[in-house]
């Protein structure tokens, strides 16, 4: 009795990482899934895995699935409980792409022309180097988000614009079909969170950096990873002292290492007080063995059962689809759709 009225007084969270690369790096985990996990008690969680959105962008038919069933064990190796939270593939839940359709039908051209994101892409491989599915890809973000009346959704800054757009869809939507909707909040992710690439310290670790040295894989061999550490660019100077500006590389193995210690940056200054460079690094590359070894076997131990896996998501999609066809029967309605009878019913 008690868990069922905390659960219907719980704020609901959505997120979601796409499977575009064969395991996530040390960003994705530090800026988004440590922070879900840590969510999970204390909000109704919903996490899933954008699929439909991997394919927005160019893609390989033959990895996809792969990479799909890698990011779901990364996930629940890095601590998403399947039975605490719901945690699904997006394809496996037809209604994102139905309630995505509708959405279509109610967001401006112009509107959607305007979202960066889009831009910025189109910009740098030209028009028809993009799809009709990229252009859309806000709205399709938009329904994974409405479909779960969803009140809080923690991303980054670069997904601002598009929970904007959300926000702005479902009260259109509100207003001229009826109260439908819940209309989400978006709670960014502190730029302290953020990991830049270790060879390009200006820019994001990121999964398409110029360099392979500059991101940590966390399915990679752990001494690779600790060498990657140790090849980092660090600055001119000597002293270790968080200081973005002046110094991005030292100020970012900080970051990493305050994420994955708990200790403090000037708790780390002090201890680093007068020492070299190579003291940090070969430290931190300690810290990073530590951390990455028992992800990476969790999730291979994970990934030798596949079986096991799917049904996993089985599960998260059939509890994903009790919510998610609710509110499309909700929105079909009052878009004023004739029903669709089911045969047995009618019998
Ligand atoms: P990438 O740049 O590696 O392709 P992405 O931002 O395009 O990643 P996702 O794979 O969907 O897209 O990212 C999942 C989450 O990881 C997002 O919430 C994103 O903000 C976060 N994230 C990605 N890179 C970093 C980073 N370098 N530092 C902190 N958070 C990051
Ligand atoms: N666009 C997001 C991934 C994403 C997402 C979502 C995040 C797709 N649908 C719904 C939050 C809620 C990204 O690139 N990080």
């Amino acid at each position: 009795m008690t868990s069922q009225i905390s659960q219907a007084t719980k704020k609901r969270i959505l997120s979601g990482a796409k499977p575009t690369a064969d395991s996530l790096h040390l960003g994705n985990y530090i800026g988004a899934v440590r922070n879900w996990v840590d969510m999970q008690a204390e909000y109704d969680a919903v996490f899933f895995i954008p699929d439909l959105h991997a394919i927005t962008v160019d893609f390989d038919p033959a990895e996809l699935a792969k990479r799909t069933r890698i990011v779901a064990a990364q996930y629940i190796a890095a601590g998403i409980d399947p039975d605490k939270s719901i945690f699904f593939v997006q394809s496996h839940v037809p209604e994102h792409a139905q309630l995505a359709w509708a959405l279509n039908c109610i967001t401006g051209f112009g509107e959607a022309s305007r979202m960066t994101q889009f831009k910025d892409k189109t910009q740098k491989s030209g028009a028809d180097a993009a799809t009709l599915g990229l252009f859309a890809y806000p709205t399709l973000m938009a329904a994974d988000i409405l479909l779960y009346q969803t009140d809080l959704v923690p991303v980054g800054e670069d997904q601002r614009q598009h929970l904007e757009l959300t926000r702005n869809l479902a009260q259109r939507f509100n207003t001229r079909f009826g109260h439908t909707f819940t209309v989400p909040e978006a709670t960014i992710v502190k730029e302290s969170a953020k990991i830049y690439d270790l060879q390009n310290p200006s820019a994001k670790m990121s999964k398409t950096g110029e360099s392979p040295n500059g991101a940590i894989q966390l399915l990679e061999d752990p001494k690779v990873a600790a060498k990657r550490i140790k090849s980092a660019v660090t600055d001119a100077g000597t002293e270790i002292r968080f200081d973005a500006e002046e110094k991005p590389g030292i100020s970012n193995l900080l970051t990493i290492y305050s994420s994955l210690t708990g200790k403090t940056i000037p708790e780390l200054e002090t201890e680093y007080q007068g020492k070299m460079y190579g003291h940090l690094k070969v430290d931190l590359a300690e810290v990073m063995v530590e951390f990455v070894t028992p992800l990476r076997d969790r999730t291979n131990e994970l990934m030798s059962d596949p079986a096991e896996l799917d049904r996993l998501l089985a599960h998260g999609a059939e509890r994903a689809r009790e919510i998610a066809s609710v509110t499309l029967a909700q929105v079909y309605e009052r878009m004023g759709f004739l029903p669709s009878l089911s045969l047995a019913g009618v019998r």
